[in-house]
């Protein structure tokens, strides 16, 4: 019996079908976030990521300078991730030939190359308005700021970049989810805590007056506690965007490092999922505080799996990854944090789920303490490693050959 054989028959013993759960994996896609791939430094222009309360850190070698490049090294990580996934691309990853293109001016144009090499390669693209590392966003307001110039800039920019996703949507045969971040906030307390609010949720009304079909188009909005400079006050908080996303059948983005340091972003699935109808997860793994460390198979992320199983829910949260470390490499970056997300969605799918759930409908609490502290050591390795075989990728420590052999070829060339 080979080792995968004999692992399989030790799920087959509590009743769970390993084959059963590699299809289901095989259905979920998650969307890489284009920023790991150059520290979110995009191709407008070569200041990289400025203001905003996100930082990135780490001059590892090698960093993408052109879209040409990105696209290699995404192309190069897509190699080692089992299954077909997305990506997620911000605003600031335009092609502009050369020339300046203002936010307010982006359109489905600039992003040619990139639909371009989705299709080619079976993805779907997902997108992000780019409210930072811009002067208009220099003094920590976007789209609440008191100036209705500035406002009406960035409401703008939220247009054509809702444009520019249905364009994706249309072009790839599946819906492009639209997440709106805005970093605006104060550093030290304010006393109208009010007025900002009011005019983000005004600008946001604004941006989504045009309906777009679903088929194409999804918004999503993003919550965040503090940012670096934002510690005080920040506009868009938990409860603001829980509310307008309830209120105007937006997806609720829940980013794993936007809550208190202890508040894990797993038990808020259940509970948002009684009140809208979609989610868009930013799977990143803070720190301390909102870090973006790259992600690993933690406690944190198998919690955000096993609720997305257990309650039936991968069909409707889009699981996006957002992290980005500038101290390693960048495509191992990559393929560690979304292979660690794979592996934690596989662990979950191999729970004998319908007996835990007896046990505790039974009221019998020994038994689902035992089972689920017995299920930790089931040989799990020899099915993941299965699953990476199947999907012709490499299994264990062999992805980092490749990626080291990719630093050598290509990576140190770049100079
Ligand atoms: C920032 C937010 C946001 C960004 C990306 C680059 O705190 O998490 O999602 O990380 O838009
Ligand atoms: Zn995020």
């Amino acid at each position: 019996m080979s080792i995968f054989d004999s692992a399989k028959q030790r799920y087959a013993d509590l009743g769970v079908n390993v084959e059963k759960a590699f299809d289901k994996l095989a259905s979920v896609p998650v969307s890489l976030q284009c920023w790991q791939g150059d520290d979110v430094g995009g191709f407008e222009n070569t200041a990289g990521l400025t203001g905003g309360g996100i930082l990135s850190t780490g001059n590892y070698p090698g960093k993408a300078r052109t879209p040409d490049e990105l696209r290699q090294d995404a192309d190069a990580a897509f190699k080692l991730i089992p299954g077909k996934h997305r990506f997620s691309l911000h605003a600031i990853y335009l092609e502009n030939g050369g020339k300046k293109v203002e936010r307010n001016e982006v359109g489905p144009e600039h992003f040619k190359g990139w639909i371009d090499w989705a299709k080619a390669n079976g993805l779907g693209l997902d997108f992000n308005p780019t409210y930072f590392s811009h002067p208009f966003a220099a003094d920590g307001f976007t789209l609440s700021h008191q100036d209705k110039k500035i406002r009406k800039f960035w409401i703008q920019h939220g247009i054509q970049c809702r444009k520019i996703a249905e364009e994706f949507g249309k072009k790839l045969r599946t819906p492009s989810v639209v997440n709106f971040w805005m970093p605006d906030g104060f550093k030290d307390n304010p006393i109208d805590r009010l007025a900002p609010r009011k005019r983000m949720k005004d600008s946001l009304d604004e941006i989504f007056t045009e309906e777009i079909s679903p088929r194409y188009e999804l918004d999503a909005v993003e919550s965040k506690l503090f940012g670096i400079g934002y510690e005080a006050y920040t506009v868009g908080s938990h409860e603001f965007f829980m509310g307008y996303a309830v209120q105007n059948n937006k997806l609720l983005c829940l980013d794993a490092g936007h809550f208190h340091p202890t508040e894990g972003i797993a038990d808020k699935l259940s509970s948002a999922s009684l009140f809208v109808k979609e989610l868009l997860l930013h799977v990143s793994r803070p720190v301390r505080w909102d870090s973006d460390h790259v992600v690993i198979w933690n406690d944190d992320l198998r919690n955000i799996a096993e609720e997305l199983v257990r309650n039936d829910l991968l069909k409707r949260v889009h699981i996006g990854l957002d992290f980005f470390d500038g101290t390693v490499n960048r495509i191992a970056a990559w393929t560690i944090g979304t292979r660690a997300m794979l592996k934690a969605l596989l662990f979950a799918l191999l729970e004998p789920l319908d007996v835990l759930k007896k046990y505790e409908s039974d009221g019998d609490y020994t038994s689902r303490l035992a089972l689920l502290e017995e299920l930790k050591s089931l040989p799990f390795g020899p099915v993941w490693d299965r699953y990476c075989e199947l999907n012709n990728v490499p299994v264990g420590t062999q992805w980092l050959n490749a990626v080291k052999k990719y630093e050598q070829t290509v990576l140190e060339k770049r100079g």
